[in-house]
């Protein structure tokens, strides 16, 4: 059988027949007691679960018997962040979770190639959320719609949900490589090579944006106490809303759009990767399926999208990838007709990872706009530069990356816009130019906590710079001692969401020297 995935958005009416369906399934999965595998919230808690905040939330009441320990250490608490295998655990999960909709649509008497739709935030007239997530109400006006989640808040925390355009980007999909390093450099399209890591530190590019910023702005928090998140702002609770499938059905369709332009993007071929962690000492990605089997699978089984039998209705996201050129041309080098022609390829294998600067000490995020300025090592800041300039030998410009090192806090709502650059008194939204990128803090509670895997050394995020430093360059505004970073919360941030960055960084990714 094969499973066309389509946008929600173009179903042909807000209770479009898979829409409809959709509801259907999910109620019928709600209705399921928890410790079911194929009840709502036991594929909800495979994601992430947290007893105090499912109680806090009204997901986990006294009466409700959990499942076997055996059952929660096979499935339970699996979700891929901060890693290599953000991308392919969540295909398999998605997958997993379509069967179980499918079997109790199939049950209820609806079609058995239904297909579960996507959420194309990035389309013209298509970031709000689904009407038919938005209402209380089924289409008949009756009350109890299993897609309607109270603890939807939005990014104005008003319970008007949609994705502010201007925040987030597909700058990802121009990444070159899908691993990334975890040394400062580009975080890649994918990830950084880890092990299983249900909480990890460094976010790829994908996942960085626009994953967590999207499910940061669509969850909130409750406006009553900003400490409560929505349901999808944190990892733990993320998986009981509705659209959060929808959201994951466009990650993943924007993978398979990754993959295809250009052909030169290439899904990691190194075994531990293909073989997923199990294949070094690690846990198994395993999913509970419909009839009653457990499905195990590796990251190798996520590639082809055909054999896995299903498809999306678009990947024609039109990416200028081809920029390496017209980089090299803006900068003034002289590009041949061949290096044009081979596109991205003339960015490859830039693997030399050098600090240019950084903060002297931690910056806490309190208020509203928060300022402070990265030191330049001399001596590598003239690295860069010479890098940028033709006729000096140097054939492949740096990349430039900022590192927000270590960012901890309580609240995953969290969100913030990151400028550098920006002249001593002027104000950042004069600047559009010099947006660093646009964050949503998805996991910082868990990743904060000192008994967690990586004794709460929080999270780490990403933005490549490279555009704003080249303009930089060309206007003659690098020779410096200090950038400045400025720090622009959507919401203003209170003390007690005790949120702070480590440390701020700036690296070159370079070939050696
Ligand atoms: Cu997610």
């Amino acid at each position: 059988m094969a499973y066309l995935r389509q946008n929600v958005w173009e179903l042909g009416g807000d209770w479009a027949d898979p829409i409809l369906w959709y509801a259907r399934g999910v109620g019928a999965m709600k209705a399921l007691p928890l410790a079911e595998p194929s009840a709502w919230r036991f594929y909800g808690a495979m994601h992430g679960f947290l007893s105090p905040l499912w109680k806090e939330l009204g997901y986990l009441s006294k009466t409700d018997k959990l499942p076997s320990s055996g059952l929660q250490k096979q499935f339970w608490k699996q979700c891929q962040h901060g890693s290599w295998y953000f991308l392919p655990w969540h295909r398999g999960y998605l997958i997993a979770f379509e069967a179980t909709v499918r079997a109790e649509i199939v049950k209820l008497g609806g079609p058995s190639d239904w297909a579960l739709p996507y959420w194309n935030y990035f389309k013209a007239g298509e970031s709000a959320l689904p009407p038919a997530f938005a209402s209380a109400d089924w289409p008949d006006g009756k009350g109890n719609n299993p897609l309607f989640v109270i603890q939807r808040y939005g990014p104005n925390n008003d319970g008007n949900v949609y994705v502010p355009l201007n925040e987030v980007n597909l700058n990802a999909l121009t990444d070159p490589d899908f691993t990334g390093v975890a040394s400062g450099g580009s975080p890649g399209f994918g990830g950084v090579d880890t092990g299983f890591m249900h909480s990890g530190t460094v976010h790829g590019g994908l996942e960085t944006q626009p994953h967590d910023y999207v499910h940061g702005l669509v969850g909130g928090s409750n406006p009553k106490n900003t400490q409560q998140p929505g349901l999808m702002s944190d990892p733990d609770s993320a998986g009981l809303d509705p659209i959060f499938w929808l959201h994951h059905g466009n990650i993943d369709r924007l993978w398979e759009v990754w993959r295809q332009n250009p052909a030169s993007h290439l899904n990691p071929t190194d075994p531990k990767w293909l073989g997923g962690p199990a294949s070094h000492g690690g846990r198994a990605f395993m999913m509970p399926m419909p009839d009653g089997t457990t499905w195990t699978y590796k990251p190798s089984d996520m590639v082809d999208l055909a054999a896995l039998g299903y498809s999306y209705d678009d990947y024609s996201e039109a990416v200028a990838v081809p920029a390496p050129a017209v980089r090299l041309e803006a900068l003034g080098f002289t590009v041949s007709a061949g290096e044009k022609a081979a596109g991205a390829h003339i960015m490859k294998a830039q693997n030399s990872v050098e600090m240019v600067g950084a903060t002297k000490g931690a910056v806490s995020v309190v208020g509203t706009d928060i300022a402070t300025s990265v030191v330049l090592d001399k001596t590598v800041r003239q690295k860069v530069s010479a890098s940028l300039t033709p006729g000096l030998g140097k054939t492949a410009p740096d990349r430039v990356f900022l590192n927000l090192e270590n960012v901890r806090g309580t609240v995953d709502s969290t969100a913030f816009h990151v400028y550098v650059g920006i002249p001593d008194g002027s104000s950042p939204s004069d600047h559009p130019e010099l947006l660093a990128g646009s964050i949503a803090l998805f996991g910082v509670r868990k990743a904060s906590q000192p008994d967690e895997e990586h004794g709460g050394e929080g999270l780490t995020f990403v933005l490549e710079i490279t555009k704003i430093v080249d303009k930089l360059h060309i206007d003659n505004s690098l020779d410096v001692d200090s950038l400045n970073v400025r720090l622009v919360p959507i919401h203003e941030v209170s003390k007690d969401a005790n949120v702070s960055v480590g440390r701020i960084s700036i690296y070159r990714q370079g070939l050696s020297g």
